[in-house]
């Protein structure tokens, strides 16, 4: 108690000694929140986009019936007709990203003795006079810069969504009317480049090396989800000082929005990085369309180009298909891990519908993606993951093919198996049919001697009976849902890299109960297993 007014007391004295300082604050506030929140005054032009509105569903149709692959068990379509799987995207797992840098500059912390025993807060009233946000060169370097990106549309019959001049990433200009304002762009995750690698692309080159800190991507929200357009999960930001040497920044984060129509994405760095070029890596939220009108860094001219921190990094190659990439997998298994302390980097190998039969065959396009993929990098892990009407004869002929490729290129690296659920689109066949793939793969363990195996079919298992009210599939019946998609990731972490889930602080945006009976759910699965009858 005494210490308490002994803290209040001194604050008091320093605030009134600091008043002339507090001015400074207002340029942090201001920073921070120049997000530039949508002007949502548009709608006169809403009407004239409905032949717009339905090419969108249309495309996201379309995107199901590649998936095709689980043809007998799965249904295909409406992708992008469950708003509400995405509208929670990780906001919480980085809340105090944006707050942080304000902090120094409030007097009374530095004055409280408590605060005193905590040696980050002393090091802390130093960074205001360091931070290049003080500098008046300091601005958005990409303004006006050239880059290249990735495909925008799935298929020649959606002309919508266009670049304009290769110019609307870096123009400056934000969408402030409806999805048709031709201020955006549109990405699908139905395109083959977002199939085969998980996230579509902009990489602007800054023309000379800058020192940056911040980074946002201006994006559409979950307004327009009735349009199969939604809030991307988040935006991950790698940036190279040669465009050889990338290194991952870290990823935005946001709070979504169903009321505004656009949305700042935002990554504060605590340590600023170099860079002259900045890749931004977009990540769908629910599959569908995502939609981006600008991508900004913040920063000053450097001096010099200053090496990237060594990464002590996990390398994991995930081979499979949609069971894999739908609703971001490998980036959701990047998150689970990095919040209890793990770094890792996941790379897609996936193409909807594909056999793991279809990757041994180098003439095939599967083929040639996984030989892409294998001469790009060395993996500490390669996850394998099948079909969902793979019986045990034909995963265990796949991989007598395929093993060997894997083991010639990449001897270092350790196989780890992804049993997958069932994606059979009646309820009452999933227990027969997740039973016959726990079945396969626990053989297929020990045929080929792979010591780590993600129980995944287990848990869904346990999830329906246990807590039947969480919804593990997508609109489909099929593929699995956000939801579905955060269970798979516990168990991968757990199983594959001995994650604590107890130590799992990232929640892909879901609501606390959902994410305790998934914890739970998952922890089970990953000990005793489901009870096969
Ligand atoms: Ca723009």
């Amino acid at each position: 108690m005494k210490r308490i007014i002994c803290a209040i007391v001194a604050t008091l004295l320093l605030l009134s000694l600091s008043a002339s300082f507090i001015g400074c604050e207002d340029e942090t506030v201001e920073e921070s929140s120049q997000a530039a929140e949508s002007k949502t005054e548009s709608s006169a032009t809403e009407e004239s986009k409905l032949d717009e509105s339905s090419t969108v569903t249309e495309n996201s149709s379309t995107a199901e019936s590649s998936d095709a692959t689980e043809s007998t068990e799965s249904s295909e379509g409406e992708e992008s007709s469950q708003p509400e799987e995405s509208s929670k995207p990780e906001e919480s797992s980085k809340p105090e990203e944006s707050s942080q840098p304000e902090e120094s500059s409030q007097p009374e912390e530095s004055s409280e003795p408590e605060e005193s025993s905590q040696p980050e807060e002393s090091s802390k009233p130093e960074d205001p006079v360091t931070s290049i946000k003080d500098n008046p060169e300091y601005a958005n370097v990409a303004l006006n810069k050239t880059y290249t990106k990735s495909d925008l549309h799935p298929n020649s019959s959606s002309p919508s969504y266009p670049d304009e001049g290769n110019k609307t990433m870096t123009d400056g200009k934000i969408a402030t009317g409806g999805y048709s304002d031709a201020a955006f762009m549109g990405y699908n995750s139905n395109t083959d480049f977002y199939r085969f690698n998980g996230y579509a692309y902009v990489r602007v080159d800054l023309g000379a090396v800058y020192e940056l800190d911040k980074f946002v991507a201006h994006v559409a929200t979950d307004k327009f989800a009735a349009a199969g357009i939604y809030t991307p999960e988040f935006v991950r930001i790698r940036v190279s000082n040669d465009g050889k040497e990338w290194y991952t920044a870290g990823a935005t984060s946001h709070k979504n929005t169903t009321t505004e129509s656009v949305l700042a994405t935002t990554l504060e760095l605590e340590e600023t990085v170099t860079a002259r070029y900045v890749e931004y890596r977009i990540v769908v939220g629910a599959p569908g369309w995502a939609f981006i009108c600008e991508v900004e860094a913040f920063g000053i001219k450097a001096e010099k180009a200053v090496a990237y921190p060594a990464e002590d990094i996990v390398k994991i190659l995930m081979i499979g298909n949609s069971t894999t990439y739908y609703f971001s997998v490998p980036d959701k298994l990047t998150f689970i891990a990095e919040s209890a302390g793990l770094n890792i980097e996941a790379t897609y190998c996936t193409i909807g519908s594909a056999y793991l039969s279809y990757f041994a065959d180098p003439s095939s396009v599967h083929g040639k993606l996984l030989t892409e993929k294998l001469a790009a990098d060395k993996y500490d892990y390669i996850v394998l993951q099948d079909n969902s009407n793979a019986d045990y004869a034909s995963v265990k002929s796949s991989l007598d093919k395929l093993i060997p490729i894997l083991t010639k290129s990449q001897p270092q690296a350790e196989l780890l198996l992804y049993e997958r659920y069932s994606s059979n689109t009646d309820p009452s066949q999933r227990p027969i049919s997740g039973k016959r793939l726990h079945n396969a793969y626990v053989q297929i363990a020990k045929d080929f001697n792979i010591e780590k195996h993600a129980h995944v079919s287990d848990a869904f298992l346990i999830c329906y009976e246990k807590y039947p009210s969480i919804e593990l599939h997508h609109t489909d019946n099929s593929h699995h849902s956000h939801a579905g998609a955060y269970l798979i990731g516990l168990v991968l972490a757990s199983e594959f890299l001995g994650v604590d889930i107890d130590d799992v602080t990232y929640t892909a945006g879901l609501d606390d109960a959902t994410v305790k009976a998934l914890k739970d759910v998952a922890k089970i699965a990953c000990t005793e297993g489901y009870n096969f009858k």
